[in-house]
């Protein structure tokens, strides 16, 4: 389904809320009674360091780390330019923090005591691998080319303390933990995607996010330039896309510099290009067009101008494509466009969209991925594009991207496939390869929980677990991993994608209000962290050595790092983030699972000996809990909208629990409220018997008994 047909969609499917429960459990959403906890499995051993993205292998290395002076030096082990390019990065990134000006210096072997780089290591690395070897004596980082000894610098960078991160001087030392690394990266392509269209990000804050991507070896970076609110890049042959086209931004009108001039494009490819970062342009079509009908006459089928667009909406626009002369006027214009921004991009792709466009009919469709990729190729780029591209003939080593999600994968090998997924079958029958954003995985402009204040939710919330427990060789399969349709050889990688659509806090209505509107790189920041570096290792990382309890530990290290840059996060639950004292006092939603499980609520009746049941999270006074701790160490639970208490109607397995006048006499209104080792979720059992709350499914209007502690997922609960 297209995701605009669920605009303004405010809860979760239930579907997607099931499956949102730990992957560890198995867990039958339809189970009337707990599932039995799944053998646990052994341990993943502890990661030595807080690395992220966990490295192919680590080990610590006994004695002390290697200690930075102000005299230590960067000794590049090459004449090539890049890789003292790279040495000379490494020492401005030290600089704020430690207040040394390290010197890069030429040398043929590495020095003792020193931060060595070695671009000249064995060809079997690849362009990315690497090894850091460090000990008390010095650092050396070992790549094949300079692109290596990056994303070495980026590991080298997590081994020092999470104040290096820091702009301004901090008085302390610095210390490179003492560590063997060896690396390399599970896909060549791992992308982020900026939806710069619906709100313009100026120059200065495209960098800054480079930089923020960068540090988790984020190798792409997809700028989504053009849509109905905006056209962002100039064309010199076609002015009016800038001065018509790029006033408007979602919510916003009246700009005369809402774009990129081709200077501020060079700019941001080659300050992209220094961090080994390969900028992807996409010029969206033939649907999300409003800026290029506002600005073009000839595009519309009435050869007159549309009005400029900085409303919400999608699916609203399509070049006119009835015709033969509008086909050429098209075709035209694409080649105009194409060739002029091939122009300015080095690297291999221009990417041409193709997403929603519920009103062409698959000649108009057909007729424009002919042209778009015709123009492509005649420039020699790779032509890449949303999956729906699959449904039209392509050129050989076409790239597309996957945004399905749950749902679609529910309908594979079902008489009702959804398009999406037979789009993606015969854009794998052409050989095209694929990168993975699943939008219940990698949409980071999808809300984390209830409580967000930005982004959309038509795909669910997407708490950081979920954008980190996928794979992407299971993700074009059925919901039980199995069938994929992409084969694991026509992966090319993975790309999280920031829209912008709703950058501002609010409903669908735009706001009017300027408070409203965070700046685009707040929004970026607060919408990305923790979840960008989650996609990141997903992309990075072999998935044997992925693990949530793992990276859940490691993120909350990386907090700091964020904290020291200024990077305005989301202290997303689940994670234990040092320093954030949570307690359980106070109103909470409990739900059970995940924080987009199902909400312990009333059912809406404020009599006493209502049975509580679970619904789909709103967050309402119906699902809100004031917790208040008793004097024996146990909690009662008291609903907002009916004032009553969470009561155990008896103490024997299968008793239901009800709301009642609170009252600190009655024992069966106490509650021990536990924490679970390893997520941050809780167990909650009645003081009497000590049975534990147990919902009968994750579906609406499941009601919720105590019975004995299985450690299944529908026993764990997050108190929000
Ligand atoms: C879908 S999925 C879009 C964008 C929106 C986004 C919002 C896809 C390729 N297109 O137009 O910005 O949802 O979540």
């Amino acid at each position: 389904m297209n995701r605009f047909h669920r605009r303004g969609r405010g809860l979760v499917a239930l579907a997607s809320v099931a499956l949102t429960l730990p992957l560890t459990a198995t867990l039958s959403p339809a189970a009337a009674a707990p599932t039995p906890a799944a053998p646990t499995p052994a341990a993943p051993t502890p990661a030595p360091y807080a690395l992220v993205p966990q490295p192919v292998s680590q080990q610590a290395v006994p004695g002390a780390g290697f200690t930075l002076t102000p005299k230590t030096r960067i000794a590049v082990l090459s004449k090539d330019a890049a890789a003292l390019g790279v040495g000379s990065y490494l020492s401005k990134l030290l600089a704020p923090a430690t207040g040394y000006d390290l010197k890069v210096v030429r040398k043929a072997k590495a020095p003792d005591k020193a931060l060595a780089l070695n671009p000249d290591g064995p060809a079997s690395l690849g362009a990315e691998g690497y090894t850091v070897s460090s000990d008390k004596n010095g650092v050396v980082v070992t790549a094949h080319g300079a692109q290596g000894l990056f994303r070495g610098v980026q590991t080298l960078r997590q081994l020092l303390p999470a104040a290096v991160e820091s702009r301004s001087k901090q008085a302390r030392t610095w210390t490179v933990a003492p560590a063997k690394i060896s690396d390399a990266p599970r896909y060549e392509y791992r992308g982020v995607m900026l939806d710069v269209a619906r709100r313009f990000f100026p120059v200065e804050q495209v960098k800054r996010y480079i930089d923020e991507a960068a540090a988790y070896k984020i190798n792409k970076l997809h700028l989504h330039l053009t849509d109905d609110q905006g056209w962002r890049i100039a064309v010199d042959a076609l002015p009016n896309l800038t001065k018509v086209g790029a006033g408007t931004q979602s919510g916003f009108t009246g700009g005369t510099d809402w774009y990129y001039t081709a200077a501020d494009y060079k700019e941001i490819v080659s300050y992209a290009a220094s961090r080994f970062m390969t900028v992807v342009p996409e010029i969206d079509g033939p649907g999300h067009t409003m800026s290029a009908l506002a600005s073009v006459p000839e595009l519309n089928c009435d050869d007159k101008a549309q009005a400029p667009y900085s409303g919400f909406e999608v699916g609203i626009s399509l070049y006119c494509l009835k015709d033969q002369k509008h086909k050429d006027a098209t075709k035209s214009f694409l080649q105009t466009v194409v060739n002029a921004v091939a122009e300015l991009t080095p690297g291999p792709y221009v990417h041409l969209g193709g997403d929603e466009t519920p009103q062409a009919t698959q000649d108009e469709y057909d007729s424009y991925v002919k042209a778009a990729t015709d123009a492509t190729t005649a420039r020699k780029k790779t032509a890449m594009g949303w999956h729906q591209l699959g449904q039209s003939p392509l050129p050989a080593g076409s790239l597309l991207q996957y945004w399905g999600e749950d749902s679609d994968r529910e309908t594979i090998g079902t008489a009702s496939e959804k398009p999406g997924i037979t789009h993606l079958r015969q854009g794998v029958a052409q050989g095209a390869k694929y990168i993975m954003s699943p939008s219940d995985h990698a949409y980071l402009d999808m809300q984390y929980d209830v409580s967000t204040p930005y982004g959309l939710s038509w795909s669910g919330y997407v708490p950081v677990q979920r954008s980190y427990a996928w794979d992407p060789e299971t993700v074009t399969g059925k919901l039980d991993g199995t069938g994929a349709i992409v084969p694991a050889g026509q992966i090319a990688g993975v790309e999280a994608a920031l829209w912008a659509d709703r950058a501002y806090e609010g409903s669908n209505n735009l706001p009017t209000s300027s408070t409203r509107w965070p700046a685009p790189q707040e929004y970026a920041d607060y919408m990305s962290f923790p979840r960008l570096p989650a996609v990141a290792e997903v992309g990075w990382s072999p998935q044997s050595a992925r693990d949530w309890s793992s990276f859940r530990q490691r993120l909350a290290q990386h907090g700091q790092r964020w904290t020291a840059a200024g990077i305005g996060f989301h202290a997303a639950p689940g994670v234990p983030w040092p320093g954030t004292v949570r307690t359980v006092e106070g109103e909470h939603g409990i739900v059970v699972g995940n924080v987009d499980g199902v909400g312990l609520e009333n059912a809406g009746s404020t009599s006493d000996g209502t049975d509580l049941v679970l619904w789909a999270p709103n967050r309402g006074p119906k699902q809100t809990w004031t917790v208040a701790a008793q004097s024996d160490g146990t909690y009662t639970m008291a609903n907002k909208a009916s004032g009553k208490c969470a009561e155990a109607s008896g103490s024997a397995a299968g008793a239901t629990v009800v709301q009642r006048s609170c009252d600190a006499a009655r024992t069966g209104q106490r509650w021990r409220i536990t924490d679970r080792p390893n997520d941050d979720r809780h167990s909650i059992a009645s003081a009497v018997g000590g049975l534990v709350l147990t919902a009968g499914s994750a579906t609406n209007g499941a009601k919720v008994t105590l019975q004995s502690d299985t450690g299944s997922a529908l026993q764990t609960w997050t108190v929000d």
